[in-house]
């Protein structure tokens, strides 16, 4: 197996060790949600100043859209502006009903310096595909999910970059039975500990927090609404779309 084609599987086990971004191993949180998922959060990922050219220029020049969605069958007004970048080579995607158009890294540079950052901060990845989210005020948001598609493979790692307004973001154990018995106790030194069944994360702008493992088979994500949350917010999720399977 290839090294691109096994870090596509998610087997390898991607650490932060560039030489060049030491902050990043000095200032990262890993967060072990257990059986065998975690997150990892790095609060001042971009500089303020760079991760503001970057808002601005993700505001005005990507061609936001806000698509109807189905959802438990009805059709929905997607509650936050979106947009979809891809390599050639990856397959056309759906979600909820919805095909979005996947425009090319070409048509927007500064999205490419973003990602060689990305995988800068994570030797071994390799994402083909980006999400944009834009939520413009505290009534946009996303709803409990999981990104745990099939094209994305067992174990994806999801990397999302934000910037302007922190909102939350939580995450949540789904609430299946093996899952949940195992996450509710597990065996220390002989000792039952508690495991929290939610984590939350203030998303912070120029932030970076990457889910890996089995985080999107095992756990949900989402932001919610928020009143207090008065301006922009804009969050880039990285993903590796399997092409060979
Ligand atoms: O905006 C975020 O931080 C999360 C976005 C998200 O969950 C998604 O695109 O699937």
């Amino acid at each position: 197996m290839s090294l691109g084609r096994l870090a596509r599987s998610g087997f390898t086990n991607t650490t932060i060790t560039n030489p060049n971004q030491d902050h990043l191993k000095k200032n990262r949180t890993v967060v072990d949600l257990g059986d065998g998922s975690d997150v990892v959060y790095v609060a001042r990922f971009l500089s303020p100043d760079r991760s503001w050219e970057w808002f601005d220029y993700l505001d005005k020049r990507i061609p936001w859209t806000r698509p109807s969605i189905r959802v438990f069958g009805r059709s929905c007004v997607q509650p936050r502006d979106t947009c979809y970048v891809a390599s050639e080579e990856v397959p056309e995607l759906k979600y909820s009903g919805y095909q979005p158009h996947a425009y090319s890294w070409d048509d927007f540079p500064p999205l490419k310096a973003i990602l060689e950052e990305v995988h800068e901060a994570l030797p071994g990845s390799s994402f083909n595909s980006l999400l944009l989210n834009r939520y413009k005020c505290g009534s946009d948001c996303v709803g409990w999910h999981a990104d745990d598609e099939k094209l994305y493979g067992p174990t994806p790692e999801i990397a999302s970059v934000s910037f302007g307004c922190e909102r939350e973001f939580l995450l949540r154990k789904k609430p299946s039975k093996t899952s949940q018995e195992k996450a509710s106790s597990s065996t220390s030194k002989g000792l039952k500990t508690k495991r929290p069944n939610q984590h939350q994360f203030m998303l912070k702008h120029g932030s970076l927090l990457v889910m890996r493992g089995y985080t999107q088979r095992d756990w949900v994500h989402s932001v919610p609404k928020r009143a207090k949350a008065k301006a922009v917010r804009i969050n880039l999720t990285f993903r590796c779309v399997l092409t060979e399977i």
